[in-house]
């Protein structure tokens, strides 16, 4: 029985290089985040109302984990919710079938208008009152495909 010889197998020959591997990565990330170069969101107001008398408001928090924390809250019609970003990645509150990827992840109930908060920074937030009832369902224009969705459930 003869011996192997040593050579590198024509597989990993062909394996792409650490470098490349590296340099597609980095094309990736340049990919997820294009989206804020193509949005213009900065002076989008749609979807901000004049809180209600009542002042009840509820917090939802964003982090760089990409949840919206709590994801799925039910609240009362005339409620503000506000949202903050505690963590340094960007992200928007967004219901809007026009920004969608996929479109179940944007619904709003009949008669309520489309909203999108466009960037909201680290240290930031933005609110949004909720004045007809039903099921919306958000999304954060960045991290849609990474699943970062919300519902908020009207009633
Ligand atoms: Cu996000």
């Amino acid at each position: 029985m003869s011996k192997k010889p040593i050579i590198q197998s024509p597989d990993l020959a062909r394996a792409p290089s650490r470098r490349a591997i590296v340099l597609s990565l980095a094309s990736a990330t340049v990919a997820s985040l294009s989206p804020w170069a193509v949005q213009a969101m900065s002076n989008d107001t749609t979807g901000i109302l004049i809180e209600p008398a009542s002042g009840n408001t509820v917090r939802v928090d964003m982090n760089n984990a990409l949840q919206f924390v709590p994801d799925n809250i039910t609240i009362k019609i005339g409620t503000t919710v506000e949202w903050h970003n505690l963590e340094s990645y960007p992200h928007s509150v967004t219901a809007d079938p026009a920004l969608v990827q996929n479109p179940a992840n944007s619904k709003l109930p009949p008669g309520a208008k489309a909203f999108n908060s466009g960037r909201i920074n680290g240290g930031k937030s933005w609110r949004h009152t909720f004045t007809v009832a039903g099921a919306y369902h958000y999304f954060c224009i960045p991290h849609e495909g990474a699943g970062m969705l919300g519902t908020i459930i009207v009633s």
